[in-house]
């Protein structure tokens, strides 16, 4: 069976979903093709962390009103270490501009109901997508859905489909370059049932390793510790956890971590990757597809939104004035951005994070850096201007 859109787009997260409604505010259609189905991309746990940026965007877009209701406005964050927090004031030295609290999976299912109401084709429970004619002017992608084999004509395709998907592997290996960095630690991440312990996010230092402590609801608490990356979860009792969470936490004023039930606990790598470049005739790779940053700087959505919000923009110019320009400038103009966070996000990870093969010389380097960031205005403002997002059109 053949279809037609005129964006086909892989991958219903963030990315992928955002994407479409802003093609939709432009008059553009398109179909987004997702292989899980609805309950598995509405489950997913992930990021808690906005940037000022992109809740303007999902509020101009009308998409806001639950996460005005729902989420926190956070003015600032703790950096904890040699058992003192230091907080950095991020709306004083930002003019105004805050991060938001507001869970992944809750942007998601205001993104999918926003657009299954606007009637737009959402598939999920595709199968076998693939890629075909990427640098030719009529692209298509197949796959299958409720048993039927589809072929899906395209004039572009927004490989929105994260790191683990298909559409980056039709990138002719000639033209790209990947760039990696793994690190030496992974994060276990869990979800407590318990009330905040803090007003904002802290993030701790100590000789155990990194600690985190961030939020989902008031009921509901979001922790990572720095673990061995190969280590199994099974490995790590809830009393485990806690214990280690309290350590590294630990402050001289005998600050108290509340505790609660240990809901959902899972370990995760930590990785940098980006490809270059971001397109390849008519395929656009967009947001995890493209490029993974180490979560300690919470900028993995974000990246996404800005560069799904360039795309749409560089197609809507296309569709209305003919113009190529900025389709052809999208990989320049997005990866100034993703670098920028790429650097910020290995920084945050090399400063809080115990290496193994740390010597005293390095970790002395990294108590250097902690003090000078919370010491010093100019070196507070630079972390701050990062965590809060620099504008979009960076
Ligand atoms: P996603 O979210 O991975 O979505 C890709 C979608 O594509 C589907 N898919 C396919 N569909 C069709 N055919 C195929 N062959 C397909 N292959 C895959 C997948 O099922 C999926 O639904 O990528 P996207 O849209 O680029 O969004 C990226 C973000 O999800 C990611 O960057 C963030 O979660 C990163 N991240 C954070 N980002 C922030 O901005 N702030 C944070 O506070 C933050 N915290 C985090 C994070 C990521 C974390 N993990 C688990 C990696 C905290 C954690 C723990
Ligand atoms: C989260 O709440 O999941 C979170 C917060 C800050 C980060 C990463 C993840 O840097």
């Amino acid at each position: 069976m053949n279809m037609r859109t005129p964006v086909g787009i892989i991958g219903a997260g963030p990315a992928g979903l955002l994407l479409s409604l802003l093609l939709a505010r432009e008059g553009i259609d398109s179909t987004v093709l997702e292989s899980r189905s609805r309950a598995e991309v509405e489950a997913t746990i992930r990021a808690g962390v906005l940037e000022h940026g992109t809740v303007d965007l999902l509020s101009d877009m009308g998409l806001g009103e639950r996460m005005q209701r729902e989420g926190a406005g956070h003015h600032g964050i703790e950096l904890r270490f040699d058992g003192e927090g230091h907080r950095i004031p991020l709306s004083e030295l930002t003019n105004g501009r805050v991060i938001t609290i507001y869970p992944q999976h809750e942007v998601l299912k205001d993104l999918i109901a926003a657009r299954l109401k606007q009637g737009g084709q959402l598939l999920f429970n595709v199968k076998d997508v693939r890629l075909a004619e990427a640098a030719s002017s009529q692209p298509s992608i197949h796959f299958v859905h409720e048993d039927k084999q589809i072929e899906l004509q395209c004039d572009f395709i927004a490989g929105c489909d994260g790191f683990h998907g298909v559409s980056r592997a039709s990138l002719p290996e000639a033209i790209q370059t990947v760039f990696t960095r793994f690190y030496p630690f992974g994060w276990l991440g869990i979800l407590m049932q318990a009330p905040p312990s803090a007003q904002e996010l802290i993030y701790a230092y100590s000789d155990r390793g990194f600690a985190l402590v961030s939020t989902r609801s008031p009921e509901l608490q979001r922790m990572y510790l720095q673990c061995d990356p190969q280590d199994d979860i099974a490995n790590w009792t809830d009393e485990m956890i806690l214990e280690e969470l309290q350590a590294r936490l630990a402050t001289t004023d005998h600050w108290q971590l509340r505790v609660g039930p240990i809901i959902q606990k899972s370990i995760l790598a930590m990785r940098s990757f980006v490809i270059e470049p971001m397109q390849y005739g008519r395929l656009f790779l967009a947001g995890d597809a493209a490029h993974i940053v180490p979560p300690t700087g919470a900028k993995g959505l974000n990246l996404a939104v800005a560069d799904v919000r360039h795309l749409a923009h560089a197609l809507s110019l296309f569709y209305k004035e003919h113009r190529t320009d900025l389709l052809e400038a999208y990989s320049t103009t997005c990866l100034r951005r993703v670098w920028r966070a790429e650097h910020f996000s290995w920084w945050m990870t090399s400063m809080l994070h115990r290496f193994p093969d740390d010597d005293p010389f390095q970790q002395r380097m990294q108590r250097a850096q902690l003090d000078y960031t919370v010491r010093s205005r100019a070196a507070a403002t630079s972390l701050a201007e990062n965590y809060v997002g620099l504008p979009f059109e960076w």
